[in-house]
């Protein structure tokens, strides 16, 4: 069956019926590698099918997207929320056509307008001319995200420039009774499953340290974790925030900390804000590809941010330049060169067929090749007499992180090149490289805090 999406694939990009390959493996040829012992911390689920995702989507609206402003005051009049032609539908497509696996929505930012009825503040749509007052975009978005069959999420700020309890201990009782209209008690009630709660830890120079000190996170956290235990919580032990809103991981990245696993998220707005303006524009195609290979390709969860305008639309510019970014991705992955081809390597675990080299290029990124030693290569000969563009590694992280160091050499006839290195690697590790024809690649690791085991070894045939 992934045979048919390469075979349109390469018949979109032209290419010739040899670059096809051979026919697919039968099922005696498919590596069910065994489990090997686990080195450091190890992912939960949820974080797997988390990091699974790739890239997320932020949606910033509110009162700001009405002032022009990136932080509200929180004095603003609910009057001025008047979006003419919401739909979160469009959003919701908009992004599941991009690739993005999930909505995190703003249910409510500093300013502390509500996007849903919050029985606990006047200061929701519910006193803005949005639907009458009867409208609930928090609703609006979980639905439509179910509908198009993405994750959806809450943005819930902490700071709140509008909420007079803000900055004392009884803050937190308002906090959580606003968390608590957000999160059903059982999946399926009220808003239902929510996949990543963002607790923001942003706020103005004003507020001081004896203020900050009144949140209870602890409890935030204990509540969310009860109220949906299949979230990831961000700025929790969860997740590790990038530290930057230019969508970039640091090149090393080893997903514990804390005796924790902890994989990275990296932000970044889709256009220069992270609200709507509307002398902004989205980023070129160009700016958005190399940020998802400083973070999908770093092993990192790209969060984009979407700005809906003040129809409560994403403009046309938006929608059409996350189709061209998801296409110019797609030509860059549209054919493995290394899938479905033998692979040899320094040396195998023994005991099992199943950690064999050739698992390394199965296209089955649960089995996995790993070396009987502390380093070692794996080496494959690519079908087609094509240039190679973007090379993938990935390691089988269910079973913790090895690969501290490598390089990508290619054979050129009479000895091995380094086309390129990297460090850690983790779930995805992507490397572009100028187009390079070789008959031999090799990945060769070159520290590894055990045997390394490698679940993918990708070789992108160069498409422009
Ligand atoms: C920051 C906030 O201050 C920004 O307004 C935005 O919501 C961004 C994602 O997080 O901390």
């Amino acid at each position: 069956m992934r045979w048919l999406p390469l075979t349109c694939a390469l018949l979109a990009l032209g290419c010739s019926d040899d670059l096809l390959g051979p026919e697919p493996m039968d099922r005696g040829d498919v590596f069910v590698s065994p489990p090997i012992p686990s080195v450091g911390p190890t992912p939960t689920p949820t974080q797997m099918a988390w990091q699974d995702l790739e890239v997320t989507a932020f949606i910033h609206f509110g009162v700001n997207t009405f002032t022009g402003r990136e932080w509200g005051t929180g004095r603003e009049d609910p009057a001025v929320f008047a979006p003419t032609a919401l739909d979160a539908t469009q959003w919701a497509q908009a992004a599941y056509d991009a690739g993005i696996g999930g909505l995190i929505l703003t249910a409510k930012h500093h300013d502390g307008f509500a996007l849903w009825p919050s029985a606990h503040s006047s200061h929701t749509l519910a006193a803005s001319p949005y639907r009458g007052g009867a409208g609930d975009i928090v609703r609006e978005t979980a639905d439509a995200a179910r509908e198009v069959g993405i994750e959806f999420g809450i943005y819930l700020s902490p700071w709140d420039r509008r909420e007079p309890s803000w900055g004392t201990p009884s803050y937190n009782d308002f906090y959580l009774a606003q968390m608590g209209e957000l999160l059903s008690p059982d999946v399926g009630e009220n808003y239902g499953r929510v996949f990543e709660v963002w607790l923001d830890g942003a706020h103005g120079d004003g507020v001081t340290q004896a203020q900050l000190d009144t949140y209870d996170v602890g409890r935030w956290e204990g509540f969310i974790r009860r109220r949906q235990p299949g979230a990831i919580v961000a700025f929790s032990r969860d997740v590790l925030y990038s530290g930057n809103e230019g969508g970039a991981a640091p090149e090393t990245h080893w997903n514990d900390s804390g005796g924790y696993w902890r994989p990275m998220e990296c932000n970044m707005p889709f256009r220069t804000g992270w609200f709507w303006h509307a002398e902004e524009d989205p980023k070129p195609v160009d700016e958005l590809v190399d940020a998802y290979f400083r973070t999908v390709g770093r092993d990192c969860v790209l969060l984009l941010g979407l700005a809906p305008d003040r129809r409560g639309l994403l403009e046309a510019e938006d929608v059409i330049r996350l189709g061209e970014w998801r296409r110019a991705l797609d030509a860059l992955f549209a054919v493995d060169l290394a899938e479905g081809q033998p692979a040899t390597a320094s040396s195998t675990r023994p005991g099992s067929g199943g950690w064999a080299p050739g698992a390394a290029t199965d296209g089955d990124a649960d089995s996995f090749w790993t070396a009987g030693e502390a380093t070692g290569w794996l080496e494959v000969e690519p079908r087609g007499d094509w240039p190679v563009g973007v090379i993938e590694v990935r390691e089988p992280i269910r079973y913790g992180q090895r690969i501290g160091a490598f390089a990508v050499e290619a054979w050129d006839g009479e000895a091995w090149r380094e086309v390129a290195r990297g460090t850690t690697v983790g779930r995805r590790r992507l490397i572009r490289v100028e187009p390079t024809r070789a008959t031999r690649w090799r990945l060769r690791v070159e520290e590894a805090r055990a045997a390394p085991a490698v679940s993918q070894f990708g070789l992108y045939a160069a498409t422009r």
